[in-house]
C-alpha cells in the first residue's frame, strides 16, 4: 500500500485583535516562526513502526490548512489530530474517505473523543501509536470494517524499544528545528494539563544512549540542529538528566526543553546541561501569586508547594547560561484583574529572558473541563477549535471573560514590546560577560 502521513503544522488562534498585536511584536513573532515549522513527531514514530512492504510518504496540510493533492495517491493516510485543528482535520478526513482514501486518526483530541472522531476516520486509534499502528495497516490491507483500536489492549510502549523516528522521510523540507522525544509523561498531574500525559500511560525515560542514536539520525540529514525535546517534563529525574546531559555534550548541539523548577535545586545538573548544549528551558510557572496556584496539582499540591522560591530559583538557572522560558496562565481560579500587572512585574523583576502567556483553557479529556462543565462555566460546548492557548472559552470566578481577553491583550503589548524585550534579555547577557557562554 501507499501510506501517507499527514501533519498539520502551524499554529492556531481566533481572538483578531491578538492576532493583529501577534504580527507586529518583535517577542511574540519570533517564538511563532520557530514553532510553526515543527515536524510531527508521532507521525514520524508511526512511520518507523509500519510493517515492511509498504510506500511511505510524510506530508504537511497546506498553508491553507488544506491537504496537498499527492495525499489522494494513497491508499491509507494517518493523521494526527490536537484539538484546536482537529475540525480541519475532521474536514480533510472526510475529502479523503468520499475519494476512497482509508484514514486512521489518532493522537492527542481523538484519545478523548473517539465517538466523535470514528464519525470521520476508518480506524481511531487511542494513546500512544506505536504498538497499534502496525494492527490498523494489516486492518486497512485487508479491507477491515471501521473500528477503534485502544492502546491499552496492547502492550505498554516500552520506551527502550523505541525506533528512530523516520526523519530522514522529511526530505529537504526547510525545517530550522526537530523534535527528539527523551521520557514520555510526567509524574505530576495539573488539572489544566492536556499534553502527553493524556494518553494515560506512567511516566518513562529513555536509555540515553538511545536518545544519543535519535539526535545523530537528525545530524546525518541536518548537521548542525537546534533540538527541541518533546517532553512533558525532562529533569525530573535529576541522576538520569546528569547521565543524559554528559551523553549529549560531545553532539555539540543546541537544545530546548520543557522542565519543572526543581531543576534549579541541583547546581551541578545546571553546569552540565549548559555544557550540554541547552540554550532554554520553558517552565509552567502559572501565576506569579501562591493562592491560585492551590490544589491545581492534584498529587502534591507541587505548584503552590514551589512558588516561594520562584524568585531566586529561577535567576539560578539565568545565572548558569541557561535562558527560562517562563510559562504563565491568566484566569486560573483567584485571579483577578490585578493579575496582568502582576505577572508583568514579576517577568521584568527576575528578569525573565522569555515568557509565554495563554488563557486557561479547558481540553476536553482534563480534569479542569470536567469541573468547569460541571459548574455551568464552559462558555460554548464542543468548541475544541477555541482551545488554542489564546481564546478565552469559559467564564472566569473573579473577572468577566471580557476582561480577561482584553487583559491578554494588554499584558501582550506589555511584555512583548520592544523596550520591555530589552529590559528582560540585556540583563542576561550583560551577566554572560566574561562567561564562556554563547548563545
Ligand atoms: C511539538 C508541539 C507542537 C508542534 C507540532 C508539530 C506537528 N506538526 O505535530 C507545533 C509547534 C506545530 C504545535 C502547534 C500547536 N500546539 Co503544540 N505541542 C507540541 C509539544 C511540545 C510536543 C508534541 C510531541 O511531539 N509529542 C511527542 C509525540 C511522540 O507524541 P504525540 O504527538 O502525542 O503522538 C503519539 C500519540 O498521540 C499517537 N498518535 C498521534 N497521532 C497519531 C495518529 C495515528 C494515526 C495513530 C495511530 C497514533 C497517533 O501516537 C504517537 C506516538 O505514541 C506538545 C507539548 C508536550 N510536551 O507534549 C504541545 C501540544 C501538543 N500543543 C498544544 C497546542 C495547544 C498547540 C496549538 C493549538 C498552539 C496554538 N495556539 O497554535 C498548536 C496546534 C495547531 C496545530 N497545528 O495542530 C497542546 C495540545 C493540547 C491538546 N490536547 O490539543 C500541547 C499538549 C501543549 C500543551 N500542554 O498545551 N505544537
Ligand atoms: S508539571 Fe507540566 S507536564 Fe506535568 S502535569 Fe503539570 S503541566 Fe503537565
Amino acid at each position: 500500500m501507499k501510506i501517507g502521513f499527514l501533519a498539520m503544522s502551524g499554529v492556531r488562534a481566533h481572538d483578531p485583535e491578538l492576532l493583529k498585536l501577534g504580527l507586529t511584536l518583535p517577542g511574540f513573532v519570533e517564538r511563532s516562526k520557530v514553532i510553526a515549522s515543527l515536524p510531527s513527531l508521532g507521525l514520524l514514530y508511526l512511520a518507523a513502526c509500519t510493517p515492511a512492504g509498504h510506500e511511505l510518504r510524510y506530508f504537511e496540510a497546506e498553508s491553507d490548512r488544506s491537504e496537498p493533492k499527492e495525499v489522494y495517491d494513497c491508499d491509507l493516510v494517518a493523521i494526527s489530530t490536537f484539538s484546536a485543528q482537529v475540525f480541519e482535520a475532521y474536514a480533510i478526513a472526510d475529502r479523503l474517505r468520499a475519494a476512497g482514501v482509508k484514514v486512521a486518526m489518532g493522537g492527542l483530541h481523538v484519545t478523548v473523543c473517539p465517538t466523535e472522531a470514528a464519525k470521520h476516520a476508518d480506524y481511531v486509534i487511542v494513546g500512544e501509536g506505536e504498538n497499534v499502528w502496525p494492527m490498523v495497516v494489516i486492518a486497512a490491507r485487508r479491507n477491515a470494517p471501521s473500528r477503534t483500536f485502544d492502546s491499552i489492549d496492547f502492550p505498554l510502549v516500552d520506551a527502550a524499544e523505541l525506533p528512530v523516528p523516520r526523519y530522514d522521510l522529511l526530505d529537504d523540507r526547510p525545517y530550522n528545528r526537530f523534535t527528539v522525544q527523551t521520557s514520555r509523561g510526567c509524574p505530576w498531574r495539573c488539572d489544566f494539563c492536556a499534553s502527553n500525559v493524556m494518553l494515560g500511560r506512567r511516566y518513562r525515560k529513555r536509555p540515553v544512549d538511545q536518545v544519543v542514536r535519535d539526535i545523530r539520525a537528525i545530524q546525518e540529514l541536518s548537521p548542525h540542529p537546534f533540538i527541541e525535546f518533546a517532553d512533558d517534563n525532562t529533569f525530573v529525574d535529576k541522576e538520569w538528566g546528569k547521565e543524559l546531559c554528559r551523553a549529549i555534550a560531545p553532539l555539540k548541539i543546541k537544545w530546548f526543553t520543557e522542565t519543572d523548577i526543581t531543576v534549579a535545586d541541583d547546581p551541578e545538573l545546571l553546569e552540565l546541561m549548559r555544557d550540554a548544549g541547552c540554550r532554554q528551558v520553558l517552565i509552567g510557572l502559572e501565576s506569579p501569586p501562591q493562592s491560585p496556584l492551590q490544589g491545581i496539582e492534584l498529587r502534591a499540591n507541587a505548584k503552590a508547594k514551589w512558588q516561594p522560591r520562584y524568585l531566586d530559583r529561577l535567576r539560578r538557572i539565568q545565572e548558569h547560561g541557561i535562558t527560562v522560558n517562563g510559562c504563565f496562565i491568566l484566569g486560573l481560579d483567584g485571579h483577578d484583574a490585578g493579575i496582568f500587572e502582576q505577572v508583568l512585574e514579576f517577568a521584568l523583576e527576575v528578569p525573565l529572558f522569555d515568557v509565554q502567556i495563554t488563557v486557561l483553557t479547558p481540553f476536553p479529556g482534563t480534569p479542569l473541563y470536567e469541573r468547569l462543565l460541571r459548574e455551568g462555566r464552559i462558555i460554548e460546548t464542543d468548541r475544541w477549535d477555541l482551545c488554542t492557548l489564546f481564546d478565552v472559552n469559559y467564564r472566569p470566578t473573579h473577572m468577566s471573560a471580557e476582561e480577561l481577553r482584553q487583559g491578554m491583550r494588554w499584558l501582550t503589548r506589555g511584555l512583548y514590546s520592544a523596550q520591555t524585550t530589552q529590559r528582560r534579555k540585556r540583563p542576561f547577557f550583560q551577566s554572560l560577560r566574561g562567561q564562556k557562554i554563547a548563545v
